[in-house]
């Protein structure tokens, strides 16, 4: 494990650079942390994590929705605001540069907010699912006729009734994966698939805490991929990490793309 805190290009450790110039295929997990200098809060941050000021089991499970649709759903409308609000930072920029300048490099996220590809990301792997692909909670249909909810909403939100699904009147519920449920399996069958086959997987801004998300690097680690972390606080995948850089998402990826493609650029 070899701990730096970059703050110039020289300062990243040349055999990181070198390792991820000679993969043939790069993996990248996302998690809230990238989304963090966007505005976006995370879910664990002690002091201003989403889930300091609300319950997950009120809130982010199929229980919660059905006891409450209203109140679940409200909350999830507040946050689809913030989101579209919201801009991609330089690290989500940094990777969608990555992804067009080399061969082979797949971006898996759990993060719910499309930033990514609002950046440029082509097609990342949505573990966790998407806020603007709501569903019916029984059929499963996508509800398509929902425009996105640009309106700023209360901190916190508001009881919205969510709307009726048009195929079978069944309750149209947020397009995430709550706690208790399984992650899109096509999606996450792929994700594993690609780290298990990868040279490097970089872990970007995640606690490492959920599952079956955080097994991915420790499957691909086990199949021979070098792992690199980047967060600005500990994790427990640290110890098993060939490299561990110290700090914010929005600072390192792009010093990490100047140091690969040896060029200057400057990021949004
Ligand atoms: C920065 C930064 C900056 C900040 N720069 N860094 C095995 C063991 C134990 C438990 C389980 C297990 N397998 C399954 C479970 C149960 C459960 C689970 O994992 N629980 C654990 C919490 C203990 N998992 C599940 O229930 C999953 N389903 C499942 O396993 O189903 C099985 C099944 C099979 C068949 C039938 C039925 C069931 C589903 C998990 C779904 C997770 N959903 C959420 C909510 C999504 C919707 C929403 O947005 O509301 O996904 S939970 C939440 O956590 C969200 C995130 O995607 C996910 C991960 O969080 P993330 O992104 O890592 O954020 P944080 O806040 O934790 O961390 C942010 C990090 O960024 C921190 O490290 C900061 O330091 C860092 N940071 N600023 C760099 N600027
Ligand atoms: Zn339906």
């Amino acid at each position: 494990m070899n701990v730096v805190q970059p703050q110039t290009e020289r300062e990243l450790p040349p055999a990181l650079i070198q390792t991820l110039t000679r993969a043939k295929r790069i993996v990248t997990l996302t998690g809230a942390g990238i989304s963090a200098e966007s505005g976006l809060p995370t879910f664990r941050d002690k002091l201003t994590g989403l889930w300091t000021n609300y319950n997950p089991a009120q809130l982010a499970t199929s229980e919660a929705f059905l006891r409450e649709p209203d109140l679940v759903w409200g909350w999830y409308k507040w946050r689809e605001s913030q989101m579209l609000a919201a801009k991609p930072n330089a690290g989500h920029y940094a990777l969608a540069k990555m992804e067009t300048q080399f061969p082979r490099f797949d971006l898996l996220t759990q993060n719910v907010d499309n930033l990514h590809e609002r950046a440029g990301s082509a097609s990342p792997f949505h573990l966790h699912g998407e806020l603007t692909k709501p569903r019916c909670f029984d059929c499963g249909t996508l509800n398509a006729i929902l425009p996105p909810m640009i309106s700023p909403e209360p901190e916190g939100g508001r009881r919205i009734n969510p709307p009726k699904c048009t195929q079978c009147g069944g309750l149209i519920r947020p397009g995430v994966v709550w706690f208790g449920e399984p992650l899109p399996e096509a999606t996450f069958d792929a994700a594993v698939t690609l780290a298990d086959a990868c040279d490097v997987f970089l872990c970007v801004g995640t606690s490492s805490l959920v599952h079956p998300a955080a097994e991915l690097p420790i499957s691909a680690k086990r199949n021979g991929a070098i792992l690199c972390i980047i967060n600005i606080e500990k994790t427990p995948l640290d110890r098993h990490s060939e490299f561990v850089l110290r700090g914010s998402t929005s600072s390192i990826l792009p010093l990490i793309v100047n140091a690969m493609y040896r060029t200057n650029a400057t990021w949004p």
